[in-house]
């Protein structure tokens, strides 16, 4: 047996349980992955793999980039680690003072987590302990969207929407209810970045409210592109909606922006595209270019303030070993570095119609349904295969893998969203690839 057989042969025994993985049928045909630089994936064989997905939506400024590269062995050389309980280091507060000069207008406190799930929990904390001390402690419901994802800690499982996430693990969290989801292929279908119709399905919050009494709810939370569930773009006018409900009954409006973050939508953040401020926005992934996990909530100013404002001492009991930690800390400004310095989210941006003429020129290929498009996102819808959901857009993941490209799926959509570096023929070969893909796939 050589190298590569002795060690597929040992992984069914593997310790490994990997996350959101059949497990059993990886371990039998394993995809690896081995050296990573640039737009590209080698594998252990050396096989040439082109990254349609970023990684997991993460790697915004493509892999192993210098700058990174360099701040995170300078930092782990001179300090590995340093606690931030009653202690600090300036690599910390120097991150969130150039985050903040990103951030959503008024959204300039950052608090630091190690992933998305963290920042979610975080932000849904915060936002019930704000309502607390600003003396509206009766608001203890907080609301998502049906077909959310928001990680999978108890708070972000709880107000996602995505049944296979939820159902096995009890009732969550108390206190939480859905609005429903923007998804309207009747009427959108095939849109061109925004959907024109759905502004309307804002009003389901009103709904929400007028069960519960307004008064009684903390938070919403809802990304602003609904990324895992299989790229949502919200209707034209919807964001601002929710946002002028929530203004009116003292609610606040979180948006989770773990894949919009940095440059995804080609602003900063979602917010900054949609001209829609949140009072709390949630960040990970593309915070630190995927290289050490981070995560991270942005919070208004006038939040910070009201705890700032309270009893002498510890303002907010929540924290994490590893908030602000000095590795993601390095990596994060190394990752800021290389995005000013490449204009990459401008590059995102002039990118748009380029892109989105690619992937909408798929409209014709086989088993398509919908298209969907925004900044450097894209899901492709395909018609699920008779009485095997999903099937399909796994089996064209895998080909894609094996004919040297990278995407997601999720159900039956295949989503791409690759780093923000990425040059127009790369973006011809992975929409060439799905098409020839799809037309093999039954
Ligand atoms: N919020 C949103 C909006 C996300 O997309 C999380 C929170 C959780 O982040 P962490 O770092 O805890 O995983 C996410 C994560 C996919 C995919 O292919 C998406 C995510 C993770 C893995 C795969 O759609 N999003």
């Amino acid at each position: 047996m050589n190298k590569r057989a002795e060690f597929v042969a040992g992984l069914e025994q593997s310790a490994f349980w990997m996350p959101y993985t059949a497990n059993r049928q990886f371990k039998k045909a394993p995809r690896l992955l081995a050296r990573a630089e640039g737009m590209y994936y080698w594998t252990p064989e050396g096989r040439k793999v082109l990254d349609g997905c970023a990684g997991l939506w993460c790697v915004n400024a493509g892999h192993s980039r210098p700058k990174i590269v360099e701040a995170v062995t300078r930092q782990v050389a001179t300090m590995d680690f340093a606690p931030t309980f009653q202690m600090g280091h300036p690599i910390a507060f120097e991150f969130a003072d150039r985050l903040a000069r990103i951030a959503p207008p008024g959204l300039s406190r950052v608090f630091f987590t190690n992933s998305g799930s963290e920042a979610v929990d975080t932000a849904l904390k915060i936002a019930l302990a704000y309502q607390r001390a600003r003396g509206e402690g009766q608001r203890f419901r907080l609301i998502g969207r049906e077909r959310g994802y928001h990680g999978v800690n108890f708070g972000g499982m709880s107000v996602g929407g995505i049944p296979f996430n939820r159902k096995t693990f009890g009732p969550g969290v108390a206190g939480v209810d859905h609005i429903r989801h923007t998804h309207d292929p009747a009427r959108n279908a095939f849109s061109r970045g925004q959907p024109a119709h759905g502004a309307e399905l804002a009003d389901d919050l009103e709904r929400v409210c007028q069960l519960h009494d307004p008064s009684s709810i903390a938070a919403v939370i809802v990304e602003p592109v609904a990324g895992s569930t299989g790229v949502l773009i919200p209707p034209r006018g919807y964001l601002e909606r929710l946002r002028e409900i929530c203004t009116r009954h003292g609610i606040l409006l979180i948006f989770d922006e773990v894949i919009t973050g940095f440059g995804r939508l080609g602003k900063a953040f979602a917010s900054q595209r949609f001209g829609v401020t949140p009072d709390l926005c949630t960040a990970a992934k593309g915070l630190t270019n995927g290289t050490v996990p981070m995560g991270a909530v942005f919070v208004r100013d006038t939040i910070y303030d009201a705890f700032m404002q309270g009893p002498e001492g510890i303002e907010l009991f929540h924290g994490y070993t590893y908030s602000g930690h000095p590795l993601a800390c390095a990596a994060g400004l190394g990752t800021l570095e290389t995005f000013a310095d490449e204009g990459l989210f401008e590059r995102a941006a002039s990118l748009d119609p380029y892109w989105q003429d690619a992937a909408h020129a798929l409209k014709d290929a086989r088993h398509v349904v919908d298209i969907r498009n925004l900044g450097l996102v894209a899901g492709i819808e395909l018609e699920p295969r008779r009485g095997a959901p999903g099937r399909r857009a796994y089996e064209t993941f895998v080909k894609s893998f094996e004919a040297g490209v990278l995407i997601r799926y999720t159900g039956d959509t295949i989503a791409f969203s690759p780093p923000l570096i990425i040059e127009k023929p790369q973006i011809d070969r992975i929409f060439q690839t799905a098409r020839e893909i799809l037309a093999a796939v039954d």
